[in-house]
């Protein structure tokens, strides 16, 4: 056999990836890989450069999460295995699609701890924290391993995969008859889940029976792409319904029917909720009093069985996908079967009311120097005229007032640092996004949330991706130091200049400190369409600690007592 008859791991790899459609791959090149990355790159698959593995696996999640397609990520051994880790979990606990691909070193040195080049037992190690972890050992294995790499992703409840590629495989041979052979294009796999007859009828059957309904619509419901299907139940229903944060937008955040404006009495009050493609976690009160009322029953519609009754007993489970459960739903309601009382679309409303006149007061503010809400509004006048924009948000009070200053429009615009309130995927997700979608992003960072993954803005100009990130700069996390001094454990450098560090690398660097700059400066940075980085200098007095969380900070038995 000659040379000609032959392949090899690498453009089996490759080969197996584009098979499945698969045409974008981010990563940081090193051995074993890097041959890997050149072999994807001159076969027609676009490959992006990181500068951390971390935030090119956030990449991936996030371009799972848009597409329902698998993200892919590519990393070294050990430490850059480990830097990607942390991605792949957040994946996972978030329910986003996505492979991560790294190399391994000599499994017989490995296995004997005899000291390789970045020794790690990786596959055990990404274990607990990924959906599923494979290894290949045999190039021959490729094309399989990859088909279940993806069909682990995609299929049930989405999550993070691992696929552990040792340095031999990558390098081993095969014949191409073999080769050709063992390549697997995979057949439905996401399949629908259609839930059973009965459990649409006593779901439909409870909340028939309600007085004070209420829908909560989760990122599941988002990534489901049952837009049509979601916003007919709910008009037909006529029930007030509450989106998580990324479910922002799944329905205008302007639409009549949202309760978000009355967040509170809406949870506290409902008599059943339904929840569609969202859990009964911390981000809800784990659906228990205070916040939720003793006696609320609950509709939970979700592809996982498992994930019901893990907090509350659910009176009407609907396992199944969401975009098959919704249609059932839509196929079986009648007209005027549900039927929210009166009363209780009037409280909504009038809480509603109360609250954005409240807000408004704080909105319309404009002290110097600049708060979150009236940076945000300076932002919110800029976005507008842009509903195409995608958001990218990450801090503690820059997250909170964002989420609930900066309305959505189109499903899927808004991602954020989700069911971990993990810090570090902004510039991951703000890549992967503008990639993914050709659409630009605005990124709305704290200053620390920032930090995580700021070298990555010259990835962002290397590409010169539309990606505009604002640095809500308060010198430091949550608030800053107030004066000078030692630095606080929260304080950063005073008055730092974020926009430099774009410019460095041929970006737009703006440094704002009122509204009307700042208004400015988003509007004229999302129409040039190029990378900039806006340091808008906010009150270091005006967050509070851990912004809306901060009952989640442990308090001492002991100063309680005092
Ligand atoms: P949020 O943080 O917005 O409340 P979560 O991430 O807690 O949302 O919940 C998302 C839920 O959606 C998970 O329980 C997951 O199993 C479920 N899910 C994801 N995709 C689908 C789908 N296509 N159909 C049904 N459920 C889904
Ligand atoms: N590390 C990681 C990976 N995730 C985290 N969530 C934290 C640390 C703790 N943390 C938060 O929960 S928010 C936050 C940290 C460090 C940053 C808050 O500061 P910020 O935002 O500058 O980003 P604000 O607007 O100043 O509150
Ligand atoms: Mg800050």
């Amino acid at each position: 056999m000659t040379a000609s008859d032959m392949t090899d791991g690498f453009h089996l790899v490759v080969d197996a990836l584009k098979l499945n459609g698969i045409d974008t791959i981010y990563g940081v090149a090193g051995i074993p890989i890097t041959d890997l990355l050149r072999v994807a790159q001159s076969e027609g698959i676009r490959y992006l450069g990181f500068r951390h593995e971390q935030s090119a696996a956030h990449a991936a999640a996030i371009t799972g999460y848009l597409t329902q397609r698998p993200g892919i990520c590519v990393t070294v051994s050990a430490p850059g295995f480990l830097n990607g880790l942390v991605a792949l979990a957040n994946a996972t606990t978030n329910c986003f699609p996505m492979i991560m691909i790294s190399g391994s070193s000599d499994r017989a040195i490995v296995d004997l701890e005899q000291g390789d080049y970045e020794e790690l037992d990786q596959l055990n190690a990404a274990k607990p924290y990924a959906k599923a972890a494979y290894r290949v050992n045999r190039p021959q294995d490729i094309g399989i391993a990859v088909a279940r790499a993806i069909r682990a992703a995609l299929s049930g409840r989405p999550g993070g995969v691992y696929l552990d590629l040792t340095a031999e495989v990558l390098g081993s041979t095969l014949d191409l008859e073999s080769a050709r052979k063992s390549l697997v294009k995979v057949v439905d796999p996401a399949p629908r889940q259609v839930p059973a007859p009965e459990a649409i009828a006593r779901a439909l059957d409870l909340l028939a029976r309600a007085e004070r309904p209420l829908v909560i619509l989760g990122k599941g419901a988002a990534y489901a792409q049952a837009d049509a299907e979601i916003r007919s139940f709910i008009e037909t229903s006529g029930m007030p319904f509450l989106p998580m944060s990324m479910a922002k937008g799944l329905l205008p955040d302007t639409h009549p029917q949202s309760a978000a404006a009355a967040r509170s009495y809406a949870i506290g009050n409902a008599d059943v909720a339904m929840l569609i493609g969202a859990r009964l976690n911390w981000l809800l009160s784990h659906g228990k009093p205070p916040l939720w009322s003793e006696g609320a029953r609950f509709v939970q519609v979700d592809i996982s069985p498992v994930e019901i009754d893990s907090n509350r007993p659910i009176a009407a489970p609907v396992v199944g996908d969401i975009k098959s459960a919704l249609a059932a739903f839509n196929a079986a309601l009648k007209p005027g079967q549900i039927k929210p009382s009166r009363q209780w679309l009037d409280a909504i409303a009038e809480r509603k009311q109360q609250n954005i006149e409240r807000m408004a007061a704080r909105l319309n503010a404009d002290p110097s120097p600049m708060n979150f809400s009236s940076a945000l509004r300076a932002i919110r006048n800029a976005l507008a005229e842009r509903p195409d924009v995608y958001i990218v948000n990450e801090g503690a009070n820059t997250l909170d007032f964002a989420r609930n200053i900066i309305d959505m429009h189109a499903p899927r615009r808004r991602l954020d640092s989700g069911t971990w309130g993990v810090m570090g995927i902004g510039m991951g997700y703000a890549i992967g996004a503008a990639a993914t979608t050709g659409k630009p992003v605005l990124a709305i960072e704290g200053d620390s949330a920032f930090g995580f993954s700021g070298m990555e803005v010259e990835t962002i100009c290397r590409y010169g991706l539309p990606v505009v990130t604002v640095v809500f700069n308060n010198n430091g996390i949550y608030r800053g130091d107030p004066g000078e001094g030692p630095y606080s454990p929260t304080g950063f450098i005073r008055n730092a200049r974020y926009d430099r560090i774009i410019e460095a690398f041929g970006g737009a660097g703006y440094h704002v400190t009122d509204t009307p700059s700042l208004t400015k400066a988003v509007s004229e940075a999302l129409a040039a369409g190029k990378p900039a980085l806006i340091n808008a200098v906010i009150d270091p007095t005006a967050g509070t600690e851990s912004g809306h969380i901060q009952n989640l900070n442990p308090r001492s038995a002991l100063s309680e007592k005092k």
